[in-house]
Parts: C-alpha cells; structure tokens; sequence
C-alpha cells in the first residue's frame, strides 16, 4: 500500500527503516491512522510504504484485547536515536501511559529496523531484539520486505515460518472507511 505525503528526503544521507505500530487500547483504529498521518509530517520523514492493519492475538500477557498492528516503510535522514525520540513523542501524543509492562496501550510505536545497522545502545537495539518471534511484526512487515535479513540472519520469510502458530488476521483498512 503506497502512502502518499512527507517531507522528501534526498538519496544522499537517507536511510530506509521499517517502523511496528500497535494499539488495543482506546479507538486502536483512529490512533494508528492518525501516528502515521503525524509520522508523515516529521521533517525528515517520508513514510513510502504501508502494509495492511492485522488483528493479532496479545503477546505478553495474554488476558487482554486483541491488538490492531501494522508496518511502515520510511526513508530518513534522522539518526536511530533522533527517530527514537520522534516516535516516543507520537506515543505520548496517543496518551501512551508506561504502567504494566506487556500489557495494553493506547499506541506503541517500535523501530523495527533501520538501514541494516546493529546497535546496541541502552535506549536503542537494532534489529528490535524481540521482533523474531513475534507473527505482529513479521507477517505485516514480510507484505513489504520479505528478503530483509535480521539480527539472526535469517529472511524475515524465513523467520515467519517458525511463528505462524501465533493469529494474525487482515483487518479492513481505518482509512478506506
Ligand atoms: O511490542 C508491541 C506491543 N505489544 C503487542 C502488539 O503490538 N501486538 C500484539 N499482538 N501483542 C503485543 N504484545 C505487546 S507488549
């Protein structure tokens, strides 16, 4: 799903990054539609792709909503660390509260991915260090980048093949409605 609008980014000093988004908590929809309508009005963000919404069964702790999520594509000429803050600031925009760890939010927006680097700074890990075993991330994320090599050094395809026992359903699109 192509996304339009964003500031345009020149080739030069641009990295590509691949971004998670989810919600159960609040109107999942509204607030998933409006972090990626606030993503595309960062200077120095240009969201060029998004995968479709999924339905997806809670990881963590289980006894709670479904989550609504879904991966963009950008290209930036922001540092991990500047899209770090960025991110953080459209999760406290949503009302994002830290209280159980695991457990419901509003809008939990994770970076993903970022121009294939490793980092491994005590804000920061990249590739996200959980993504692997997560269906969430890799079945919307596979709709966009099946062949990107993650920290294992496995395909995000072949890493989705050892989760598909997690549900994941196609949820309609919020902004087609
Ligand atoms: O890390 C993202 C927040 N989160 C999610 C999520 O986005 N989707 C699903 N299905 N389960 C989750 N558990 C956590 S924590």
């Amino acid at each position: 799903m192509p996304v339009s609008g964003g500031t345009e980014v020149g080739a030069e000093g641009s990295a590509v990054a691949y971004l998670g988004l989810g919600s159960n908590q609040g109107d999942s929809r509204a607030l998933l539609v409006e972090a990626v309508r606030g993503l595309s009005a960062v200077p120095g963000v240009s969201v060029t792709r998004s995968s479709h919404y999924y339905r997806t069964a809670a990881i963590g702790l289980e006894d709670q909503p479904d989550f609504l999520n879904l991966v963009v594509e950008i290209v930036t000429g922001l540092t991990p660390l500047e899209l770090l803050e960025v991110v953080q600031a459209l999760e406290r925009d949503a009302g994002r509260v830290r209280t159980v760890r695991w457990g419901p939010r509003t809008l939990d927006v994770d970076i993903l991915w970022y121009d294939g680097i490793f980092m491994d700074h005590d804000r920061l890990q990249l590739p996200h260090p959980r993504m692997e075993e997560r269906r969430f991330v890799l079945e919307p994320l596979a709709e966009l980048a099946p062949d990107l090599v993650l920290g294992s050094g496995r395909t995000v395809r072949a890493a989705l093949a050892g989760v598909l026992n997690q549900d994941v359903v196609v949820a309609a699109d919020p902004t087609e409605e």
